[in-house]
């Protein structure tokens, strides 16, 4: 099976570009291939072994991912911003032995539990120079990458893609969206998710684009390269738009017009991970004539819906299935829908499909009906296009384009002594789609400060609730469980 062509014809064309520091194809290359050995040191496959890493966007971050699938592991990107238990879920979930960090990443906390857990820390420059044979060829089925995801239940699981399954995203992508090695994109968008990973940085390093890496999204920064006409394409998730938007009106006029008519001389902007509201694609349109390509994916299928590159875009939609995605939508009961103004849930299969959810065989189970795997997304087809119309269940929660489980944030903050009940919602706003809301009945009384501070030692940053509201009981209906639609308006106002 071919992984990386590019990296095979090396090269002089820049690959990756770290503040001042550049790095090309030939080199990427050789970094590549130091990890292969290093990590291999003297065995020919890794034979699926999870292999973590907690790097920010980085040559190194590039190398491990690319180098631990060559190697015949499965790469498990972590998040920099997790929780230290966060990130002892995700590493025993995936019976991670090896957890490739900067020296920097290290904590006294994240020591103590992977010596509980046996896992090795170690950087990219420990790795052995071993001068080890060729690794074996992949076969199509292997596992490439293991990318947490919420769900409806319990803790993030660890969803796994296989070499042909990645490789089935990175070149329908390709193809789709008319990738050129002439490209260049900027990449700010964390590296734990697969719009980060896969439609920007696998998709640009397997076609021979340039990638800019910036460690976190920073409007001021990024305009600046935007304004001197650097990019080709740009890719984000809604609220970077609405933050794009906002940062634009505070510049003076005449370097304002200089940023627009750099987003206008790109080829393509694209919005993605969440709902792209009518208004933002006009106010985008009217500031910079893009008119956004917005298409719709989810970690466990890559892309499946997209408006055509060339051809209308409308707002609102998120267009066709992509090449090899077949979709129907079912009822609530498993029938299929064949009226298209009537809702339902989309049902997907696809060679970009995930192969399992690692370690829980009766959730992948669970996942697909006679292989069509159930999104939990309702649409309508409106004149050929689809249109999404929201989520089957209330406990998902899309904020800032992080999928975040209601369950998971209640199950946190009930582990506080003095919460006795607590439901947690999302609540629409207009920067981050929706942000996270929780109702809670004290035991004893307690500040939210204190609430928020003991979420924030126990979950990323992202997940802490922006509202709350407390009261001496929850809505429930007569068979004891929350109301929780008719919470929203206790968060108004
Ligand atoms: C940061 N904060 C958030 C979020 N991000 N709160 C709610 N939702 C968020 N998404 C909080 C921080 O904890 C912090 O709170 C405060 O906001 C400012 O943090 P900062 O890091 O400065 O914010 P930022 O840099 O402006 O981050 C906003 C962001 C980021 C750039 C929009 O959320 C982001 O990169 N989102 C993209 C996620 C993504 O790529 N999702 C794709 C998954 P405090 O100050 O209180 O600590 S979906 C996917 O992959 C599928 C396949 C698909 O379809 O693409
Ligand atoms: P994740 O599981 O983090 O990959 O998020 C996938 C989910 O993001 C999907 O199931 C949708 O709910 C949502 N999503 C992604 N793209 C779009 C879009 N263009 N419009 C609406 N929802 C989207």
């Amino acid at each position: 099976m071919t992984w990386f062509p590019s990296l095979n014809h090396g090269g002089k064309a820049t690959a990756l570009v770290d503040g001042d520091r550049s790095l090309t194809y030939e080199e990427l290359n050789d970094t590549v291939t130091r990890v292969i050995d290093g990590l291999l040191n003297g065995v020919d496959s890794l034979d699926e072994e999870r292999v973590a890493f907690l790097y920010p966007a980085s040559f190194d971050f590039a190398a491990l991912i690319i180098g631990v699938v060559a190697a015949g592991g499965i790469a498990v990107p972590l998040s920099v911003h997790a929780s230290v238990s966060e990130l002892s879920h995700c590493l025993s979930v995936a019976g991670v032995k090896r957890l490739l960090l900067p020296s920097g990443m290290r904590s006294v906390a994240l020591d103590e539990i992977c010596e509980a857990l046996g896992v090795e820390q170690l950087a990219v420059e420990d790795l052995p120079e071993a001068g080890a044979p060729k690794a074996s060829p992949l076969t199509a089925e292997q596992g490439a990458l293991i990318v947490f995801t919420s769900g409806t239940t319990g803790k993030p699981k660890g969803v796994v893609h296989t070499v042909a399954s990645v490789s089935a995203m990175v070149t329908s992508l390709i193809e789709a969206w008319g990738w050129a090695e002439t490209d260049v994109i900027p990449l700010f968008l964390p590296l734990h998710h697969v719009h980060g990973i896969v439609n920007i940085l696998l998709c640009a390093l397997w076609r021979g684009a340039a990638v800019d890496l910036y460690t976190r999204f920073d409007a001021e920064q990024l305009c600046r390269k935007v304004a001197a006409d650097r990019y080709s394409v740009f890719m984000a998730v809604p609220t970077i738009y609405v933050k794009l938007i906002s940062y634009l009106k505070t510049l003076d006029e005449n370097y304002c017009d200089q940023v627009t008519e750099g987003f206008a001389n790109m080829r393509l902007n694209v919005s993605g991970s969440a709902a792209c509201p009518v208004p933002l694609f006009d106010e985008w349109e009217a500031l910079t004539s893009q008119r956004f390509l917005e298409r719709y994916g989810m970690t466990e299928l890559g892309m499946a819906l997209s408006n055509p590159y060339e051809g209308e875009r409308r707002p609102g939609h998120v267009g066709q299935p992509l090449p090899g995605v077949v979709i129907k939508r079912v009822s609530e009961s498993g029938e299929d829908i064949t009226d298209p103004d009537m809702p339902g849930e989309l049902a997907v299969k696809s060679r970009t499909a995930f192969r399992e959810y690692w370690g829980n065989p009766e959730s992948t189970e669970k996942a697909f009906v006679d292989g069509w795997f159930l999104t939990g997304d309702i649409a309508v087809i409106d004149e050929g296009a689809y249109r999404i119309l929201g989520r089957a269940s209330i406990d998902i929660i899309k904020s800032g384009g992080y999928k975040l489980s209601a369950l998971e944030i209640e199950a946190t903050l009930l582990e506080h002594p003095d919460v006795s009940e607590v439901a947690v919602i999302g609540v629409p706003d207009d920067e981050w789609g929706e942000i996270v809301a929780a109702a809670v009945v004290l035991g004893c009384p307690v500040s939210e400060d204190s609430l928020v501070q003991f979420s924030r030692e126990r979950m990323s940053g992202y997940k802490v609730p922006r509202k709350w509201v407390f009261a001496d009981a929850l809505p429930r209906n007569a068979l004891g469980k929350v109301t929780k639609p008719s919470l929203s308006a206790w968060f108004e106002g």
